[in-house]
């Protein structure tokens, strides 16, 4: 398969077993080593993780038994000729992370999701990544009055600043979403992020992932959102998929929705040499309906999309865009993408 030079990832949380709020899973789970073994045989590279991903009940075990099963799952991962893209801390299923990890009003809590992202930091190290992704998953309020915004914006820098002190070899990815599970985050878009990482105790250790879907909830267009981490050189990684207007985060196969939308993530990325950077990640989920034996495909259509919509857009004739611009004549700008876009191979 011609990849074009991009690396690819997706995450165990992608091969799943389809519970939504208002039904129970519809597919059996799918053993991790079975996940691996689909994501070498789709053509993809390296594996994201959660850190429980790699070392399941981290919170009961001692630090050298995390070592253990977290160079465990390196050995699986070298065997089969893969790497860890990245660990992310799960900071929101704990029960006492409720109503925030670092930005809750508990202290008790927040001390709790510190120690626990120290955690994860040693389990990428151990993985053998620098880079740890912070989705701030219940960093923000169902409530408007219950926290103080400009306190939790400390808060999250504190958190950084403190993990970036604990390890001096790790990088943040910080990866932004306005909403879900939280009515109102704190960190909603790609400004946030950048404006946070920025006032960090090193900046040059902390960037960004797009999530298309994240930027679709927030109302923004997800090409855009990542031009303006990669004028800062700040785009580390992307979480390519689509989203269906303004509803559920719905992580849908990458282009199903909007193909124009793709293209033009496809033509930023491209255009910025992303692939010399980071990994192209897909965080995409199949269709509750999707019948089990079935439930690798939306993997393998996004990757297909992907590629084809990087033929397209090394196919289009810059000389020509370049012309079109200056005589401002966009309708023949636009044809000329809806050419490209519906030519056959
Ligand atoms: C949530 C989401 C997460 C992050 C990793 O919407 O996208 O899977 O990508 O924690
Ligand atoms: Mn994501």
């Amino acid at each position: 398969m011609e990849k074009y030079g991009y690396k690819f990832s997706f995450g165990p949380w992608n091969i799943h077993e389809g519970a939504d709020p208002f039904g129970p899973p519809v597919r059996p789970t799918v053993a991790f080593g079975d996940k691996l073994a689909t994501l070498k045989e789709l053509g993809f590279d390296a594996m994201q993780f959660h850190d429980d991903d790699a070392v399941p009940d981290l919170d009961n075990l001692s630090a050298a038994e995390i070592k253990r099963q977290a160079e465990a799952m390196k050995r699986m991962l070298d065997d089969l000729g893969l790497v860890a893209e990245f660990v992310a801390p799960r900071l929101w299923e704990h029960p006492m992370t409720i109503d925030g990890a670092f930005t809750a009003n508990d202290p008790a809590v927040r001390a709790y999701a510190l120690e626990r992202t120290k955690k994860t930091a040693d389990i990428a190290r151990y993985l053998g990544t620098d880079l740890m992704v912070l989705w701030l998953a219940r960093e923000g309020t169902y409530l408007r009055e219950a926290k103080d915004a400009v306190r939790a914006t400390h808060q999250l820098l504190e958190a950084i600043d403190a993990l970036l002190e604990y390890d001096p070899a790790l990088r943040i990815i910080i990866e932004p979403k306005p909403n879900e599970p939280m009515d109102l985050a704190y960190i909603p878009t790609m400004g946030h992020a950048l404006a946070l990482g920025m006032q960090s105790r090193d900046p040059s250790r902390v960037g960004a992932l797009v999530e298309s879907a994240h930027a679709v909830l927030a109302g923004l267009d997800p090409a855009d959102e990542m031009s303006f981490a990669l004028a800062f050189g700040k785009l580390w990684s992307v979480h390519l998929n689509d989203q269906n207007g303004l509803k559920f985060d719905q992580d849908r196969s990458f282009g199903s929705v909007d193909l124009r939308r793709a293209f033009n993530q496809v033509r930023v990325l491209e255009e910025n040499n992303f692939r010399e950077v980071g990994m192209v990640g897909l965080d995409v989920k199949a269709l509750r309906t999707q019948p089990a034996e079935l439930a690798t495909k939306h993997l393998r259509n996004s990757l297909r999309v992907f590629l084809r919509l990087v033929a397209v857009v090394r196919s289009l004739d810059k000389t020509r865009i370049d012309e079109l611009r200056q005589a401002r004549d966009y309708e023949e700008l636009d044809w000329l993408v809806l050419d490209a876009l519906m030519k056959n191979e």
